[in-house]
């Protein structure tokens, strides 16, 4: 994109005032260099200076702005969904998502807020449509010089092809929205977060083909196989639950 417009004396002195030698002398044409990019022309005798603004300059202004396109969020992203669980003893790898925002660039983007809304959750909110949630769940955070930022997603429950469950935001920029959020700690009925025998009965019905894939379809394939089974069996084994 390329703004051409005519720019007066005082955006010459800003100019000198961030970094531009400035030089006028009648009878000559000089040209004020900033950036390879900006650059004033000075026609002698003439009261205009022609400012052109160029590409890097429309970089500049769109560097903090997130891209959806350029920015990723795993494991969510290959999983089109996101997955919760409680993390005591030991957290489930899939329950840990990075995302990492970049703008248009394809540049980090750094001290961006970032947060994902799940609908329904809360301490509350069990069952069908909804997400119980740890109290050690990080659901907010700001990007660092990389632009990753993780998120902690520890708790339970299940939504399952149901538009709008969860929006991940950044400076209020919806980067992703899931249909999908699902746990281990879920029985059939809700996530009481604590991932025991009713999970495991409610697992082995969709593993086993007694009942349909859904909400232990965790990487969305359509069924519930040994890729739902890795991220399952250590939060059986290990009973997990929240942090108390
Ligand atoms: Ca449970
Ligand atoms: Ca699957």
């Amino acid at each position: 994109m390329t703004e051409r417009r005519a720019c007066g004396v005082e955006d010459a002195r800003l100019k000198a005032a961030t970094g531009v030698s400035v030089n006028f002398k009648r009878g000559k044409t000089m040209t004020l260099r900033k950036l390879p990019e900006l650059f004033c022309g000075l026609a002698a005798g003439a009261v205009l200076l022609t400012c052109v603004a160029g590409p890097a300059l429309a970089e500049a202004e769109s560097d903090g702005v997130p891209s959806p396109a350029n920015s990723e969020l795993e494991p969510a992203d290959g999983l089109n969904g996101l997955v919760f669980a409680p993390d005591d003893p030991t957290p489930v790898a899939a329950s840990i998502h990075t995302l990492t925002v970049r703008n248009a660039a394809n540049d980090p983007v750094e001290g961006a807020s970032a947060i994902v809304e799940v609908s329904g959750s809360g301490a509350g909110a069990w069952g069908p449509g909804g997400i119980a949630l740890c109290a050690s769940a990080v659901l907010t955070g700001v990007t660092n010089a990389s632009g990753e930022v993780t998120f902690n997603l520890f708790g339970g429950g299940c939504f399952h092809q149901t538009p709008l469950a969860a929006t991940v935001k950044v400076n209020g920029i919806t980067l992703r929205t899931y249909e999908n959020v699902k746990s281990p700690d879920f029985d059939g009925g809700s996530g009481d977060l604590v991932v025991n025998l009713p999970d495991l009965i409610d697992f082995s019905g969709e593993f086993l083909g007694s009942s349909s894939s859904d909400c232990h379809d965790y990487d969305n394939s359509g069924t519930t196989g040994l890729e739902d089974l890795i991220i399952f069996s250590p939060a059986f084994v290990s009973g997990n639950s929240c942090q108390p």
